[in-house]
Parts: C-alpha cells; structure tokens; sequence
C-alpha cells in the first residue's frame, strides 16, 4: 500500500493557503486510499526565534485543527514530530550525507535567514539543517509520496536525493519519496502582496486568511485583496498575480478551473464577492469542528498519544537499519 507522510509547522496560526496546498487532499483523497501519516512537525518551529508558550500553544491548536479538517485516527496515524524520537535520531545521520552547500542553496534558508536579520536576531544553525530533519520525517516513515504545496517542491527533492546517496553508499535502506501537489491553489498568495505566498509566519495582516477567522473577517481580507490594473477578468500570474489569485482560490473552494472561471466575471467586485463567500463557505465546517474539538482536550491528547506510539512503531525499523548500515553498532534494548 501506498505510504503518505507530511507535516505542518507550528509556527503560526494555519492559513487558507496551508489548508488549500496541502491539509484538504490529505483529509479528502490521502487517508482513504493510502497509508497516510500526519504531523505536528513543533521540531520545525525551533528554527526560528520563538516562544516557547506560543510554540506549546500552536501545536495543540494545529493538531486539533488536522482533527478539525477530517482526519480521522481510524484511517490515518496523527502525532506531535517531538514525540518520536526517531526523528531527531535519523536527521543527524542525514546530516552526515548532506552538504553544507546543498542546504545553503535552499531558497526558504536564503529567505528566512535574510528575514531574521533584517529582525536584527541571528540565524539558528538549525534553520540551516531543517531541510535535513525534513527529509528525516519523511524518509524514516518509508513515504512514497508527500503531498505539499508548492513551496516545500525543492525540500522534497533534498530528500530524495540524500535517500538516493546513502542507499548507493551504505546499502538500500531508504524509499525514495515524490512530492505531490494539488491541481490548483499549489501556492496562494499573500492577499495585499500576490507576488508573495500566503505565509503564517509572516506578520498578522490583512492579505491572510486564517482557518479560524470569523466568516465577516474572511470576507473583509477577500474583498480588500489588492487587485490589478485594468478591468476584465484574466487568469494570468505573471500579468495579473492578484486576480489570478482570486481566481485560483475561488477555483479550489469551489470545484472550477480558474482559467474557465476568468470567463465568467465582467468585474472584480463580482470575482471578490464569490470568492469570499466561497472561502467561508469552505472554513465553516472546520472552524465548527475546532470549537466542538476544543471542548474535549482530552480527547485530542489522546488521539496524539496513541498516533506516537503507531508512529514509532513504523519509524523504529527504518532508523534503525540505517545506524546499522551507517556503521553505527545496534543498541541492545531492555
Ligand atoms: N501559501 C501557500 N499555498 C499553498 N500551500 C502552502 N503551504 C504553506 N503555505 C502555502 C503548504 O502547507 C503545508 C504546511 O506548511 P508548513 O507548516 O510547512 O510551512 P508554512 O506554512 O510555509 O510556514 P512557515 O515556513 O513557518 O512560514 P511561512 O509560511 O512564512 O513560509 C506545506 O505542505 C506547505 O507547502
């Protein structure tokens, strides 16, 4: 059977854009046909400056939100990363394959390194080696496909290429995974700014959609979204990022194709307007889900417990032969 893995990180309140690249197909196509294994990857959020109370915060939130989409633990396995050990075990071994240059080359290091900068913090050594503990995530699970947005592409090939070069080195130990993506929506940009991805550690502003905002804040953010120059209505990201946007999402909320959809609206007002109310139409379930799921932590606590103890179990294998293959001697184990 197909084996599925992927993660979301607790850095930040989850946006429509995490929800439409990713969290939805998981939920929709990904546990009902494949193997599936999904993550609170909070190792991630350390990367970063943080608060420590924020990060404990977010992580309970993003795991009752996975809930809140539809995962079910019946179908799928649902975890913190920090549980499972072996992550952290296998990331070191990756980093013993990795390059310095191939994870300096990564485009979200580049970027988020220059943004803790310019915040006047440092940059973490373990912004630098994420991209390993990603591959780590994956690889350890034996995954054949991670179903990401478009933004994560370029990690994913990281990982394939560190599973290639340690099984051609120390012996197959490794699947070697793909990323997949969704037809439309793959990468929903920031409302106010469309030339940048829709972003949740970003600064809170107007141009993000949360999953939890209220459906009239939804509706505000959909209607103020910074449009193009000129009047009609054409799918096109180069020459026209904000309505190709608008596009996409109403799209992916609603069923269409955007280039289709361009067809059918003579004024951005009426494209701003189905857009919003198809994107709150789209949160509802889920926000009525969350608040239902927040009234029973226990409930949760307990999905995430026996999700680690799975977890571990199809990780230990895995990270085990590869210390072996790497030439590390095997633990004995009590
Ligand atoms: N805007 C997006 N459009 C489509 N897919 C997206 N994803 C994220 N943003 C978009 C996908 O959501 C999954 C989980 O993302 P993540 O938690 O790994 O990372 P992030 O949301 O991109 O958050 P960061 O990295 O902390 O900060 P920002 O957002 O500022 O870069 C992934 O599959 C991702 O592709």
């Amino acid at each position: 059977m197909t084996r599925v893995f992927s993660g979301i990180k607790p850095t930040g309140h989850l946006t429509l854009g995490n929800y439409l690249g990713a969290m939805r197909r998981w939920a929709a196509v990904d546990q009902h046909r494949a193997d599936s294994v999904f993550c609170v990857v909070d190792l991630h959020a350390l990367t970063v400056d943080h608060d420590p109370a924020r990060v404990r915060r977010l992580s309970r939130q993003a795991a009752t939100l996975l809930l809140a989409i539809g995962l079910d633990p019946k179908s799928c396995t649902v975890f913190v990363q920090s549980h499972v050990d072996e992550h952290a075990r296998l990331s070191y071994l990756l980093e013993c394959v990795a390059t310095d240059g191939e994870t300096r080359r990564m485009i979200q290091y580049r970027e988020k390194a220059a943004r803790e900068q310019r915040r006047g913090g440092s940059v973490r050594l373990s912004l630098l080696t994420y991209p390993v503990l990603m591959a780590a995530d994956i690889l350890a699970y034996g995954a054949d496909e991670v179903p990401v947005g478009d933004d994560q592409r370029p990690h994913v090939e990281l990982a394939r290429d560190l599973a290639v070069r340690f099984n051609q080195r120390y012996g197959h130990t490794f699947v070697v995974p793909r990323a997949t993506h969704p037809a439309v929506a793959a990468r929903v940009m920031n409302l106010q700014d469309p030339m940048s991805k829709m972003g949740k550690s970003d600064d809170v502003g107007p141009g993000i959609v949360y999953l939890l905002d209220e459906p009239d804040v939804v509706r505000k953010k959909v209607v103020r979204a910074v449009t193009d120059s000129g009047r009609d209505v054409v799918y096109d990201r180069e020459a026209r990022p904000g309505v190709t946007n608008l596009l996409e999402i109403l799209a992916a909320c609603s069923g269409g194709d955007p280039k289709s959809l361009a067809g059918a609206y003579e004024s951005y007002g009426a494209l701003k307007k189905d857009t919003a109310e198809a994107v709150v139409e789209v949160l509802r379930p889920v926000r009525e889900k969350h608040k239902e799921l927040c009234a029973d932590p226990g409930y949760v606590e307990g999905v995430l417990r026996e999700g680690a103890e799975r977890a571990r179990g199809m990780a230990r294998p895995t990270v085990d032969a590869a210390h072996q293959a790497i030439g590390l001697l095997p633990a004995v184990r009590a």
